[in-house]
């Protein structure tokens, strides 16, 4: 069995990372628009890296939740199955990874990984960055930006990511609002290539009406019942 699952902040909020559109989540203290855009890095970095350097700070002291461990299982035990779990990320902190997930398309970039505008290499970051941090390859000072997908730029793995949601089985979208585009038009995707599609949520999404199956609850709770039911119908 082939499961593509698609995760979004609300996977990582209990792990006490902010989601974005929540009361009180990130964006509802910081305008989205004024922070994750090119423009906004271009008219003022400072303010935009005191945004990140925050996130990081705040995601180095964050733990991987049940959710987070239940998607890993589904991967060792999919793959124990001849089957396969292709985990799409629109999330940029590193928790899948540290749960244990092997396989992880962060679409919309990495927290802990700089990207310097001089030499165009990425290199893994974990400090505050600033105006005036070197690049670990060439040297140049202050040329160094978050290795984000910020609005208005192109997602990463966009190829990888289609191929994999064609050869699906089943779409799963956990954690997410479903108000970002394009991972907001995938469940839209997977009903047109014939794909069964779940939402797993705290709420109903704002696609809520395009999934077959609808689990709402915490994903603390909900992703290890549903990995649960996965793995015992194999
Ligand atoms: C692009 C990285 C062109 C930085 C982020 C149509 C087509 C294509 C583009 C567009 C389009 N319409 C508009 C656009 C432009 C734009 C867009 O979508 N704008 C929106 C505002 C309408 N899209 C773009 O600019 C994208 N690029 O389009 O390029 C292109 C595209 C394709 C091909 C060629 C060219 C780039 C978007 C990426 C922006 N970067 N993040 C950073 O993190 O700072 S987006 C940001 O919002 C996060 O990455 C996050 O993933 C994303 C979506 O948020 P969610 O993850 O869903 O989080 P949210 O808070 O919204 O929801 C959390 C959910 O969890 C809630 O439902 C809540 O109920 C639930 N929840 C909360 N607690 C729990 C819980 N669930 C379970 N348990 C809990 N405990």
């Amino acid at each position: 069995m082939r499961i593509f699952a698609l995760t979004g902040a609300g996977v990582s909020a209990e792990s006490g990372l902010g989601t974005f559109r929540d009361a009180g989540g990130i964006w509802a203290r910081f305008d989205p628009m004024k922070l994750a855009t090119p423009e906004a890095f271009a008219r003022d970095p400072d303010l935009v890296h005191a945004f990140y350097d925050a996130r990081r700070r705040n995601l180095l002291a964050a733990e991987p939740n049940a959710a987070h461990v239940a998607l890993a299982r589904l991967e060792a035990g999919l793959a124990a199955r001849g089957g396969e779990l292709f985990l799409c990320t629109q999330n940029i902190d590193d928790l899948h990874e540290r749960a244990g997930s092997t396989r992880v398309a962060h679409m919309h970039g990495e927290l802990l990984k700089a990207r310097c505008l001089a030499c165009g290499q990425t290199s893994r970051w974990r400090e505050d960055m600033g105006v005036t941090a070197s690049c670990p390859s060439c040297g140049e000072t202050g040329r160094l930006r978050p290795h984000v997908v910020w609005f208005g730029e192109i997602p990463l793995d966009l190829d990888a990511i289609f191929a994999a949601l064609a050869e699906a089985d089943l779409f799963v979208a956990i954690g997410t609002s479903g108000s970002v585009y394009p991972a907001a038009g995938f469940v839209a995707e997977a009903r047109a290539l014939g794909i069964r599609t779940c939402e797993i949520n705290l709420e109903p999404s704002d696609n809520a009406a395009l999934f077959d199956e609808r689990r709402y609850g915490r994903a603390s709770e909900a992703v290890p019942a549903f990995v649960e039911a996965v793995l015992a119908a194999r």
